[in-house]
């Protein structure tokens, strides 16, 4: 599968949010240090992740596995009650040989297709279940001005067939906009040239509005998203922006012309939000149940379904 579901249509304001509002689950994932804390922090609006240098000497021992760390916080996107749940995965990438990091995060979001088919399974619901399957999995790329490590590119394969995959430039601000450029359009080589699966905004030429078609164009174009996380306010011109403050000036995480975190949130929390969930649905968890019940050698009755 080359793009999540070429064939899917995007937008479209179909659901209704529930009473408890929408459920959004997002995972970080990438090397240590390279900003995934501070990001989510800044993504929430709030210290949600004690970060390394604040945490106490027995929190650090622990970030040097693995561990995955779901946080919940309750948000209000102009008027829409939406409840995210952010899994950090610090400790990512440490280790000389990953391949059990890699296998821990897998293993986390098959295990929430393994309790949504359980539960589908079920003559009685459980009206208290909660689905806690991993809409999207934004994935930090150092900002080396190089390109794509092997790591990158083997995990972002792997995992590209299970979940909803955006790669981003955490730090963005230690590149100058011209070495970003060129760092963006290395990086996309690689994952065209790697044919590794991402979320690219797909959409339908035939069923969709040129408004859409134009959005995820852009959206397309701004691929792989940089990023530049502070906790930090100052007021410029009476306005209170979150910045890092250098002795040659300020870096605005909501300015567009500095990074695209403005753009990527928006996207992701408003936006291009049903279409993850969609996706995952319909595409990516349908694909394991479908690979799952075949090799535990179940067969309709009806065969002669074609993919
Ligand atoms: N220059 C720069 N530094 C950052 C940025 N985001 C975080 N940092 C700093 O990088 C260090 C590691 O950040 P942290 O969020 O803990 O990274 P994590 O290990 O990936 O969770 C901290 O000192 C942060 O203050 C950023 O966007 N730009
Ligand atoms: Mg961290």
């Amino acid at each position: 599968m080359a793009s999540s579901g070429a064939s899917f249509k995007s937008g479209g304001a179909r659901r209704k949010a529930t009473k408890k509002g929408l459920i959004f689950t997002v995972m970080i994932v990438g090397a240590s240090g390279c900003g995934k804390s501070t990001f989510i922090n800044t993504l929430c609006e709030n210290p949600v992740i004690l970060r390394k240098d604040h945490a106490d000497a027995e929190k650090a021992a622990q970030l040097k596995t693995v561990g995955l760390a779901p946080t919940t916080v309750e948000l209000d996107e102009d008027g829409l009650k939406l409840s995210l749940t952010v899994v950090d995965t610090p400790g990512f990438g440490d280790n000389i040989n990953n391949e059990p990091a890699f296998e821990d995060i897998l293993g986390y979001i098959e295990h929430q297709y393994e309790e949504i088919l359980a539960q589908e399974s079920r003559i009685k619901r459980n009206p208290r279940f909660q689905d806690n399957r991993v809409h999207v999995l934004l994935y930090f790329i150092q900002p080396s001005g190089h390109s794509l490590r092997e790591m990158d590119i083997e995990f972002m394969r792997l995992l590209g067939a299970r979940v909803n995959v955006i790669p981003v430039i955490g730090k963005a601000d230690s590149m100058t906009p011209q070495e970003l450029n060129a760092f963006k359009k290395r990086i996309m080589e690689d994952i065209s040239h790697y044919k590794i699966p991402i979320y690219d905004f797909p959409y339908d030429e035939e069923e969709d509005d040129e408004e859409t078609i134009e959005e995820n164009n852009e959206l397309r174009g701004l691929l792989p998203f940089s990023v530049i996380g502070s906790e930090d306010e100052v007021v410029i011109n009476g306005r209170r922006v979150r910045c890092r403050q250098y002795p040659w000036g300020v870096v605005e995480v909501d300015n567009s012309k500095h990074c695209d975190f403005s753009k990527l949130r928006y996207m992701l929390l408003s936006s291009h939000l049903h279409d993850l969930k969609d996706i995952t649905h319909d595409v990516l968890y349908e694909t394991w149940r479908t690979e799952k019940l075949s090799k535990e050698g179940h067969q309709d009755d009806d065969s002669g379904e074609e993919q």
